[in-house]
């Protein structure tokens, strides 16, 4: 309950556009700024199904096959999974919003190409294999999800390191109801965020739960009114890309190795990055910093 009553307040006091989401031809995208503010202090490229737009420190980053309900083609996931590359190789980027459209965050593969494509095409492709990039991104990556994430969308957002989701969110793994089962990690990683007894639920099942369900179950992070759903995703990311990009970075992968690991090799690994990050320019400076009673000027070193 608080945390979406300190939404409501974070609603008011921005007003940005939401409008555009989705819902816009991308020649007339060119132009406006999808991060609100100052449009000379932002960069952008449109692809046909991927709008990026730089606003640093943050990156935002928009799935644009809205008459799919951003199904993720090949193509799609392929312009996808180039930008976000190209953000993570930027110093200057230091927090990533991925989302979607106010309808869909995405609504899962593109079921038409799943029907076309045979074991042997996926196998030699190595299509889902793309996946294993966005997983392995240094630069911290928020999902902002409205309306429908579905299937690989599912997948797609809890790849990201965590979701931010609009009331009206509704995650699902429906793959079930298609006659096979979720195959970009929606086994793996809805099991270990929401627990095997509502992860045999929802994926044997197939049913879709609410946002706010999700956020109980620990699948979520904040869930915010529907008109929020963007705008408090790059808040959040705006608060992450002000602390040291040198500790972020560390303290993300520590926690990824909470799932990945066995506790005492888990233990170690964030043992060791802590002294990196105390190596760090960063470091000195934080602690300096606190110290001098002043606001920590972070380098990134
Ligand atoms: N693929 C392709 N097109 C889609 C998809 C999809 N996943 N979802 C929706 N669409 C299309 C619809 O065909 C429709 O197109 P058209 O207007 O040309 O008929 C348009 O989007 C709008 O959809 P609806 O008319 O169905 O909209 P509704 O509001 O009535 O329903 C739903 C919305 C409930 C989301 C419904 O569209 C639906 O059930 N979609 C399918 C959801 C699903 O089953 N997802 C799982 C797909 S399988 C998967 O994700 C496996 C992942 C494996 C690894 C990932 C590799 C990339």
């Amino acid at each position: 309950m608080a945390a979406r009553a300190a939404t409501h307040d974070a609603c008011a006091e921005n007003v940005t556009l939401l409008a555009l989401v989705g819902h816009v031809p991308t020649h007339h995208v060119q132009g406006l700024s999808l991060c609100g503010g100052n449009v000379t202090k932002s960069a952008q490229f449109v692809s046909e199904l991927v709008v990026v737009e730089r606003d640093e420190p943050i990156a935002v980053v928009l799935l644009n096959r809205p008459q799919q309900l951003n199904a993720l083609s090949d193509e799609l996931m392929e312009q996808l999974v180039a930008a976000l590359q190209e953000l993570d190789e930027d110093e200057a980027v230091r927090c990533i919003v991925l989302g979607g459209s106010e309808r869909a965050f995405a609504a899962g593969a593109d079921i038409a190409e799943l029907a076309a494509a045979t074991p042997i095409s996926m196998y030699k492709d190595r299509r889902i294999d793309r996946w294993d990039t966005i997983r392995n991104l240094r630069t911290p990556l928020v999902a902002a999800v409205s309306g429908y994430c579905l299937g690989g969308g599912c997948e797609l957002a809890m790849a990201c390191d965590l979701i931010v989701a609009s009331e009206t969110a509704r995650f699902g793994q429906p793959e079930i109801n298609l006659g096979v089962l979720p195959g970009a990690g929606g086994t793996q990683r809805l099991t270990r965020a929401v627990g095997k007894a509502m992860a045999m639920d929802m994926i044997l099942t197939g049913r879709m739960i609410t946002a706010e369900e999700a956020r109980e179950l620990g699948l979520v992070a904040r869930v915010v009114v529907k008109e929020a759903w963007l705008r408090e995703a790059k808040r959040l990311a705006r608060k992450i890309a002000a602390k040291g990009p040198v500790s972020v970075r560390l303290a993300k992968e520590s926690i990824d190795k909470a799932f990945e690991a066995s506790l005492s090799v888990g233990l170690e690994f964030e043992r060791r990055a802590f002294y990196l990050a105390r190596a760090s320019e960063d470091a000195t400076e934080g602690l300096t910093a606190f110290l001098e009673k002043r606001k920590p000027d972070f380098k990134g070193r």
